[in-house]
Formats: C-alpha cells, sequence, structure tokens
C-alpha cells in the first residue's frame, strides 16, 4: 500500500512538472537548451537568438581550450606556495621550434616564456624539474589519455589544464594531433600556453574577449600575446601584486566617456563598432550589445585598428579601409577576402596625397559613397568605379562637425558622424543637426 501511493505521488509530481515546463515552454518560450544556446552567444557577443545560426556554429567550431566557459566553475582554488614547480614532457613531440615569430626560442623556452607573463605580475617564481616530481606537468597526448576528456584530433579542443591540487591537479595537457607552430599557418603554441598555465594557477574563463583567459584560440600574427588588464587583475586577486614594468592593454569599455570609435558601419539590419582588436555588435532585435573580437566574425586578414568599414548591398560585400604605412583596403564576400586584395588606396581614384581615409559613408539607394579625409569629402559612384569630380569640404555638406571625421553611418533615417567621444545626428532630407550625443547611446552601458 505504501509503495503504491509512493509511486502514483511520484508519478503525479512528474506529470505536474511536466505540465508545467510545456506551459513556460508555450508562453515563455523557456527551453533548456535555447536557454543554454543564448547564454553561449551571449558570451561570445553574438546576438542571443537561442538559435542555432550559421555563425554561431562557426564560433563553436573554432579551435579552443576545452575547458567548459558557461557552466559555473565553482570556488576558484589557487596554490597555497609561492614557488611552484613544473616538468615539461615535449622532448620529441611536435612542436615546431619556435615560440614567436620575433624570438627564435624552442619548446622549453617557449613554456618558460609563458611562465614568464605570469610571475611578471605576481610574487609566483616557476622552477623547472627534470626528473623529480613537480606541481605542474606539461605533456602532449593523442587522443583519449585517461583522464575523462579524451582529445578530438586536429582542431577543436587544443588543450586543457587542471585546477591546483595534488596528483593532476595544475596539471597541463596539449592535444598532440594539432600542428603546433609559432605563426599563423598552425596553432601558436605560446599563445594556447599562456592560457592553460591561468587555468594552472587557478583562473576561470573571463568573457573579456581582449584576455587570454577568454576561450577561443585567437592568434593574430601582428598581435604578440601578453597578458591584459582583466588577466592581471584576476591573477593579482588569487596571489598578490607586483607592479609591472609597462601597464597591460585594457580591453575598451562602450562606459568609458571618452570613447571614440575606428569605425562604425551597417551590415545586414545591425550596425558594427569597431575600436582596435575589437567590434560591438548592434542588432535590432536585441538589446544588448556585448564587445567582440574582429576576428570572432571574420578571419585575420582584417587588421585591427580599422579606418573606416562600409558594405555594400548591391555588390555583398564588405570594404575595410585601413591608411598611414598600410594605405590599403580589403574587400570580403561573406567571409572570404577577394582575390587581388588588399589594394593600394590610389585604385579607388584618390590622388598620391591621400594616405588614408577618416571614414565613409554609404548611400545604397543612389550607389554612391562619401569618403571623409581630413576636412574633405570625397564622392565615389559604386556602378562606374569612379571618383566623382573634386572634393568638396565637409563643413558646406554637415555645418557643425569637428574634423577630422572618426566614423560615420546611416541609421534609423539618420546620418550619425562620429568625432571624439561624441556622435552628430543630422536629418538626411535638410542636412540639419538635429543632436550632439555621447558615443555609447547606442551602447547602453553596461559591463562588456
Ligand atoms: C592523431 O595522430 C596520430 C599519430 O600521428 C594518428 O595516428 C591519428 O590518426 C591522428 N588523429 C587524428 C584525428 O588526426
Ligand atoms: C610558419 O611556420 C612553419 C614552420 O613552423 C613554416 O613551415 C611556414 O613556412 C611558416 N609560414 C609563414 C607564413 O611564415
Ligand atoms: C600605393 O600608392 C602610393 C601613393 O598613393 C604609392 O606611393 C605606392 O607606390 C603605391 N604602391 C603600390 C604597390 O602600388
Ligand atoms: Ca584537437
Ligand atoms: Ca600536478
Ligand atoms: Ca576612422
Ligand atoms: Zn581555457
Ligand atoms: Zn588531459
Amino acid at each position: 500500500y505504501f509503495m503504491c501511493t509512493a509511486v502514483s505521488l511520484y508519478k503525479l509530481i512528474t506529470i505536474l512538472i511536466t505540465m508545467i515546463i510545456e506551459y513556460l515552454r508555450h508562453f515563455y518560450g523557456y527551453h533548456p537548451e535555447s536557454m543554454k544556446m543564448k547564454k553561449m552567444q551571449r558570451f561570445f557577443g553574438l546576438p542571443p537568438s537561442g538559435e542555432l545560426t550559421k555563425e554561431t556554429l562557426a564560433v563553436m567550431k573554432k579551435p579552443r581550450c576545452g575547458l567548459s566557459d558557461v557552466e559555473h566553475v565553482g570556488e576558484t582554488v589557487r596554490w597555497k606556495k609561492r614557488k611552484i614547480s613544473y616538468r615539461s614532457e615535449i622532448i620529441n613531440k611536435p612542436v615546431h621550434s619556435y615560440c614567436w615569430s620575433q624570438a627564435q626560442i624552442n619548446g622549453e623556452g617557449c613554456v618558460r616564456k609563458a611562465w614568464q607573463l605570469w610571475s611578471n605580475v605576481t610574487p609566483l617564481k616557476f622552477h623547472k624539474r627534470d626528473r623529480r616530481e613537480a606541481d605542474i606537468v606539461i605533456s602532449f597526448y593523442y587522443g583519449d589519455h585517461k583522464d575523462g576528456s579524451p582529445f578530438d584530433g586536429k582542431g577543436g579542443i587544443l588543450a586543457h589544464a587542471f585546477a591546483p591540487g595534488h596528483g593532476i591537479g595544475g596539471d597541463v595537457h596539449f592535444d598532440a594531433n594539432e600542428s603546433w607552430s609559432f605563426n599563423s599557418t598552425g596553432i601558436n603554441l605560446f599563445a594556447v600556453a599562456i592560457h592553460e598555465f591561468g587555468h594552472a594557477l587557478g583562473l576561470p574563463h573571463s568573457p573579456d574577449p581582449g584576455a587570454i583567459m577568454y576561450p577561443p584560440y585567437n592568434f593574430d600574427p601582428g598581435y604578440e600575446p601578453q597578458l591584459s588588464f582583466q588577466d592581471v587583475k584576476d591573477i593579482q586577486k588569487l596571489y598578490g601584486e607586483l607592479t609591472s614594468k609597462r601597464p597591460p592593454p585594457k580591453t575598451p569599455a562602450k562606459c568609458d566617456p571618452d570613447l571614440s570609435f575606428d569605425a562604425v558601419t551597417e551590415l545586414q539590419q545591425e550596425v558594427l563598432f569597431f575600436k582596435d582588436r575589437f567590434m560591438w555588435r548592434k542588432h535590432p532585435q536585441f538589446d544588448e550589445t556585448r564587445i567582440t573580437l574582429i576576428s570572432s566574425l571574420w578571419p585575420d586578414t582584417v587588421p585591427p585598428n580599422l579606418d573606416a568599414v562600409y558594405q555594400n548591398v548591391w555588390e555583398n560585400v564588405i570594404l575595410f579601409f585601413k591608411g598611414k604605412k598600410r594605405n590599403k583596403y580589403w574587400v570580403l564576400r561573406q567571409l572570404n577576402l577577394e582575390e587581388g586584395f588588399p589594394r593600394n588606396l590610389s585604385t579607388l581614384g584618390f590622388p598620391s596625397r591621400i594616405k588614408s581615409v577618416d571614414a565613409a559613408l554609404h548611400f545604397r539607394n543612389d550607389r554612391y559613397t562619401v569618403f571623409f579625409t581630413g576636412d574633405e569629402c570625397w564622392r565615389y559612384n559604386e556602378q562606374q568605379k569612379m571618383m566623382e569630380g573634386s572634393p568638396l569640404l565637409i563643413e558646406q555638406q554637415w555645418p557643425g562637425i569637428p574634423t577630422p571625421l572618426d566614423a560615420a553611418v546611416f541609421y534609423n533615417g539618420f546620418t550619425y558622424l562620429y568625432s571624439g567621444p561624441y556622435m552628430h545626428e543630422y536629418s538626411l532630407s535638410t542636412g540639419r543637426l538635429y543632436r550632439v550625443l555621447r558615443n555609447n547611446y547606442f551602447l547602453p552601458c553596461s559591463n562588456f
């Protein structure tokens, strides 16, 4: 009799829970899988649609660290001492003998250099041991190596590490199937080692895309891997401070009142705001805008610190400009660089005195683009592929805007011109200046 009620009570509860979940699903779109997807999309600065879009899939497929970033990591643990020993078993392993393009160092030197980044900012000291037991054992493994987290062959998961502790604690494993190298042709061992060593010291993943502890593999051949401001802050919280010689690079913040942009563009229904190696994506359906790396969407063929960007909808391409020394522009179709690019800026019809553009404004309907250089603007005919006439003064067209410009974009029926920490809102039809607003007007201020 007792058993019987217990079972029916259990059944009743199950039915009730199922009904509640169905109800929630029906009326609020609650769905555990889509919630998880949304969480992940937020983490990576994608529009949080909860749907497995092509782009979400691309991000998920990116080479990355094997530790979970969305799940809660729990209490952080740390080493309870300052002198930490490591042993690396990378002899005879598939490490090409370079660490970073400027300094040709062998695998061992590369490991030492990666530890150095962490000891530069904390009181920690790292000692290499060859035979005796060490706190942190660094090894290369193929596939299943009997720790419950098998590697997956070339691509996908690159490495993983264990939080500080006895035995396997603090150990670092690299997937031996990767083509480890020092340049962008393979996977840069130095960049991955710094990240995994962070885990071995007790750091979880960071949602800051500028941090070394950001989970996807990102390697820009023009940017030497280094700890970011956030990494330094996090490791010093665990082990205390040691003043570093040079301040670590800070990821731009949209709450910064002095924030200025490198470039702004429309892209499909989104507006993209570029700054250094990063961008924010504003999607009309989502209030949130998170910062992400430019390279999370486009391959590292697109350089950081851009001058101007615009989308040509008719030709379904997006153009990136970067001048000064490079004096070039890149054309991408979908996510791929078009053949023959980057090209010299002069091929657009600029005279040789123009080494770079400040901003670009693309007029979809009339199929022309205005380029801003200093206090001048140029009109480029996209159909005939030629510059129309001579440049005009910007102040004649858009009175009241301080030059040079930083960026320009159309949005919601207005023209927005950016200069320093302000954006200027102009009417499309009358050309009248309506409002002067802070740059983060479209990027509501919140963390990241
Ligand atoms: C990984 O490397 C091993 C040894 O070279 C090879 O036998 C194996 O097929 C590779 N696996 C993958 C998935 O690449
Ligand atoms: C990258 O490094 C590998 C060896 O580590 C070398 O074979 C290759 O030519 C290099 N590629 C570039 C573009 O430097
Ligand atoms: C690119 O243009 C600049 C001037 O605009 C010129 O000095 C330079 O030689 C050009 N480079 C190439 C590769 O055409
Ligand atoms: Ca792998
Ligand atoms: Ca250990
Ligand atoms: Ca600019
Ligand atoms: Zn990781
Ligand atoms: Zn392992």
